[in-house]
């Protein structure tokens, strides 16, 4: 029988980790949890987020506002983060202790300087998308298990996305660490998940 099931890793990337210029506490930890699980699936696709220097989620682009603010841009509410994953700079690469061999698709999201992109599968104008939905079904996929950071944002939105596609959906709760911006926002976006019907797991559930 074909797999029906997908390894989805998000973002893990060197600005992500620490040292990095958005650093999710304990980002790296999740690295050798993740290098254990991508034995377990034979189709695996990874993130990357990739802004221009001009992009919207960066506070420096906002003379006045501070990191971590929130603005209103185009109707859509727009956390001001510090300048991270710039396209082709080092902090935009995947973490070097991340196997990446078997990876079988990396796809770039936030490269529209005008509209942030958290989840994988569509921009945060909830309108314009990437393309995975039809790449995940194409192959059929049917379930999908979510690993990465931030698991407040990225990780948050991408899971609530693909439960509304109609994929059978997993967090694999030790593969992920969050940035609690606004503080709660972890506890927050586990209960919203859970409420949703997404699957909290561990890895090894699996
Ligand atoms: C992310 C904030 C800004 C993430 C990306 O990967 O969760 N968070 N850009
Ligand atoms: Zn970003």
């Amino acid at each position: 029988m074909k797999e029906d099931k997908a390894l989805i890793i998000i973002d893990v990337q060197n600005d992500f980790c620490p040292g990095g210029a958005l650093a999710v506490p304990g980002g790296d930890k999740i690295i050798p949890v993740i290098n254990e699980l991508t034995g377990k699936f034979k189709k695996i696709i990874a993130t990357q987020d990739w802004h221009p220097d001009s992009h919207v989620s960066f506070a420096m682009n906002h003379p006045g506002k501070n990191e971590y603010d929130v603005i209103e841009h185009k109707g859509i509410d727009q956390v001001l983060w510090p300048r991270h994953c710039v396209a082709g700079t080092e902090g935009a690469e995947i973490h070097p202790r991340l196997e990446s061999k078997s990876f079988n698709l990396i796809l770039r999201k936030g490269n529209n300087s005008e509209i942030d992109s958290y989840s994988a599968f569509r921009e945060n104008d909830k309108k314009t998308v990437t393309g995975l939905d039809g790449y995940l079904k194409n192959l059929g996929v049917k379930k999908t298990y979510f690993t990465g950071l931030a698991l407040d944002y990225c990780v948050f939105y991408s899971a609530i996305d693909s439960i509304e596609l109609s994929f059978k959906t997993f967090v694999i709760i030790d593969g992920t660490r969050g940035i609690d911006s606004p503080s709660g926002n972890i506890d927050k976006a586990v209960s919203t998940m859970k409420e949703k019907g997404i699957e909290i797991i561990n890895s090894n559930d699996l």
